[in-house]
């Protein structure tokens, strides 16, 4: 399908932004300005970010503990998100969650989650409002490889094919859950071959094209509007940076990461624009500098942004 330059420039500027979001987070722990851990998703910019701009708006997402491309594809204020990474009371959660619990739920984003497979029966909840509001919406439920060997993926996936819930599980399959590669955790090599015990359509894609991964949530996303039930999309793709921090990544080596940097999906976007001339070098260069200066526009907000009173320590707590 042919593309408009409007959504080639909103992708490479997006996964510009996710990059430098992440980038600086990096930045931020090695500087001992943040506490806490964050799980970065470099290189991941494709299946994070470039998914969610198939999404039409008022649709839902569900996020994992990786989620700041998804959630920067989503169209979440990287100043808010900043600042709630930085535990600022400008944040979205007003400082309290961190990176892994950003979330704006009133505008469909339910939210990033520390459970691993915590996601996708949150998801088929809201699928299941959608269906019996009749709200024409789609939820879009990101998971890792490792969060498939979860039961709550497998209730997941037969409830909402028995249901025909308007819902795509997007699978971002990085070949490892923490230091277990997922050869050492299923004895399948496709995880959308398990779309097959639910008989719902599954799909795997290559996680690092961004055109494919547009190209292919934009359909599943219309097969589930449509009220055809689920459909489960596995993106395979690739972290360069350790789990989380301080994974000292005995696991893998060096040839593997530069194998996989050679698979950039950024960089691989910028090819497509050079080649099919879309835009000048210039006005590529352009974007990223834009991108890079939201990102550091952002950080200057959430310093300025104070820290939670002490005596909001019991405000939005539910249990
Ligand atoms: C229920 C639960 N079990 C274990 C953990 C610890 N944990 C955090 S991330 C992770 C690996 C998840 O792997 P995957 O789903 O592939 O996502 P990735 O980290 O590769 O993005 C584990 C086991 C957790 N947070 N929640
Ligand atoms: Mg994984």
């Amino acid at each position: 399908m042919e593309l408009s330059e409007e959504i080639l420039l909103r992708m490479y500027y997006k996964m510009n932004q996710a990059r430098f979001f992440e980038e600086k987070v990096d930045y931020l722990f090695s500087k001992g300005l943040v506490h806490g851990t964050a799980h970065l998703s470099i290189g991941q910019e494709a299946s994070g970010v470039i998914s969610c701009l198939a999404l039409e708006k008022g649709d839902l997402v569900s996020m994992t503990h990786r989620g700041h491309a998804q959630a920067i594809g989503f169209g979440l204020d990287v100043n808010l998100m900043m600042a709630e990474f930085m535990g600022r009371a400008r944040g979205y959660c007003k400082g309290k969650g961190g990176s892994m619990h950003i979330a704006d739920v009133q505008n469909g984003n339910i939210g990033a989650n520390g459970v691993v497979g915590g996601g996708f029966n949150l998801s088929c909840g809201a699928a299941l409002t959608q269906k019996y509001k009749k709200t024409g919406k789609v939820v879009l439920c990101f998971a890792g490889d490792g969060a498939t060997n979860q039961g709550s993926f497998h209730e997941s996936l037969n409830l909402a094919a028995v249901w025909n819930l308007p819902i795509v599980f997007l699978i971002e399959n990085n070949l490892y859950g923490m230091s277990s590669p997922i050869s050492k955790n299923m004895n399948i090599e496709n995880i959308s071959e398990r779309s097959g015990s639910y008989d719902i359509p599954g799909l795997t894609i290559d996680g690092n094209d961004p055109i494919e991964v547009y190209n292919t949530v934009l359909k599943a996303l219309r097969y589930a509007r449509a009220g055809r039930g689920p459909v489960l999309v596995e993106a395979k793709t690739y972290r360069y940076n350790g789990h989380s921090k301080g994974d000292a990544q005995v696991y893998r080596n060096e040839e593997e990461i530069a194998e996989w940097r050679e698979k950039d999906p950024i960089l691989r976007l910028k090819k497509y624009l050079q080649e099919n001339r879309v835009f000048t070098d210039k006005q590529i260069q352009t974007m990223a500098n834009e991108a890079h200066k939201s990102i550091e526009t952002a950080l200057k907000f959430a310093m300025e942004s104070p820290e939670p009173e002490i005596t909001s320590v019991l405000e939005d707590v539910y249990a």
